[in-house]
């Protein structure tokens, strides 16, 4: 395929609801979205990096600039036809993994349509559905998370994940074990706590949680084994984890029992499958973060959960639990049996609405060979 044109949208949509973890509050989720057009084919990327550098380096801004002056200058023109010559072409720029992913999961998409295939079965996935969960951003108070979670779980959510902060922990993961004895539950700290404060983690030791996620640095895996050490619960990193080397030091090391796949941190879908076929072989659970995705990044996600070694419901909610309207449709549902659909259609199986995403366009621009 020869790489004729490249488009780049800087987008702002708004949230249902103020989303806050232990990093800030997002009301609006913006992003980017890539268009790469070959063959008379377009395939659809999105870059989760967000407006505000808390929960990574990357923001919009940093991810435009490697994107635009970096990244589409070393594929415009180019005759590339498998993933490995794409990332060939792109290992020239260190870090800034999901300004990468966002890229290669374009061409990711222009691949599968090309060879006339879903997305789902160009990652070697299996199945119609996947299960998945819903991860709720701190409440204001331990009440009224109970009352948020009662209903997602009457929506059919099978499995919960609360977002902690110190002095917004302990209290709360109790109060909301004590009100669903049952619940498949999980915390997750975004890097707000140190070594130091390791009493507060393992005062969570006994709720029965599936697993604390991200507790300590988001640069320190060291102390996390250290902190694994100390804790029963299964430790489960989100940040520290930013390529497939992390991913085998992480799990040679001690310092998790189980690791959140995103594609945008690890630097694309190419990178999660080898991180999930190494913890597959190693017997370690992974299930597929999220980053608040619109419909794009949402299908890639489900496509990649569907693999067999993502045993753990995924960060992969209804599209309704984010947003009211969608850039792409259909727009995804919870099924009954708490599963949503892997999208079956060619590539990402999903189809961008040009006229939501001119309305929530703040900046464009196309990129010519
Ligand atoms: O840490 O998993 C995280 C959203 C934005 C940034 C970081 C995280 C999250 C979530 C939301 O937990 C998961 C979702 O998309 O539903
Ligand atoms: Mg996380």
């Amino acid at each position: 395929m020869r790489i004729d044109q490249v488009e780049l949208r800087h987008i702002s949509m708004p949230l249902v609801a103020p989303f806050e973890t232990s990093f800030g509050v997002e009301v609006d989720r913006e992003c980017l979205i890539v268009a790469v057009r070959a063959e008379g084919l377009t395939g659809w990327g999105e870059c989760v990096a967000s407006a505000n550098p808390g929960y990574s380096y990357e923001t919009v801004k940093t991810a435009w600039h490697i994107l635009a002056d970096f990244l589409i200058p070393s594929v415009l023109g180019r005759q590339v036809d498998d993933v490995p010559s794409w990332i060939a072409a792109c290992s020239h720029v260190r870090g800034h993994p999901m300004a990468q992913a966002s890229l290669q999961l374009a061409f990711w998409d222009l691949l599968a349509q090309w060879q006339g295939i879903s997305l789902q079965r160009l990652l070697g996935g299996q199945g119609d559905r996947v299960r998945v969960g819903v991860s709720l951003g701190i409440q204001a108070s331990p009440q009224a998370l109970v009352e948020r979670i009662r209903a997602y779980l009457a929506e059919g959510y099978p499995r919960v994940k609360i977002k902690i902060k110190p002095g917004k922990d302990v209290e709360y993961a109790r109060t909301v074990r004590a009100a669903f004895p049952e619940i498949l539950l999980q915390v997750d700290a975004n890097s707000a706590y140190r070594l130091y404060d390791a009493p507060t983690i393992q005062a969570m030791d006994d709720l029965n949680l599936l697993l604390i996620e991200q507790p300590l640095g988001y640069d320190n895996i060291f102390d996390h084994a250290k902190l694994q050490a100390q804790l029963r619960t299964p430790i489960c990193l989100d940040e520290s984890i930013h390529s497939p080397d992390h991913a085998r030091w992480a799990l040679e090391m001690n310092a998790c029992r189980i690791i959140n796949i995103k594609p945008g941190r690890v630097g694309g879908l190419h990178e999660a499958v080898q991180i999930h076929n190494f913890c597959r072989a190693r017997g370690a659970p992974v299930w597929c973060g999220g980053m608040l995705e619109t419909g794009i990044g949402r299908a890639a996600n489900l496509a990649l959960a569907s693999l067999p070694g993502f045993t753990l419901p995924g960060d992969i909610s209804a599209t309704n639990r984010y947003y009211h309207e969608d850039i792409a449709e259909p727009s995804f549902v919870l099924n009954a049996d708490g599963t949503i659909n892997v999208p079956a259609g060619l590539g990402l199986g999903v189809t961008v609405q040009p006229r939501v995403l001119q309305k929530v366009t703040k900046t464009e621009k196309t990129f010519r060979r």
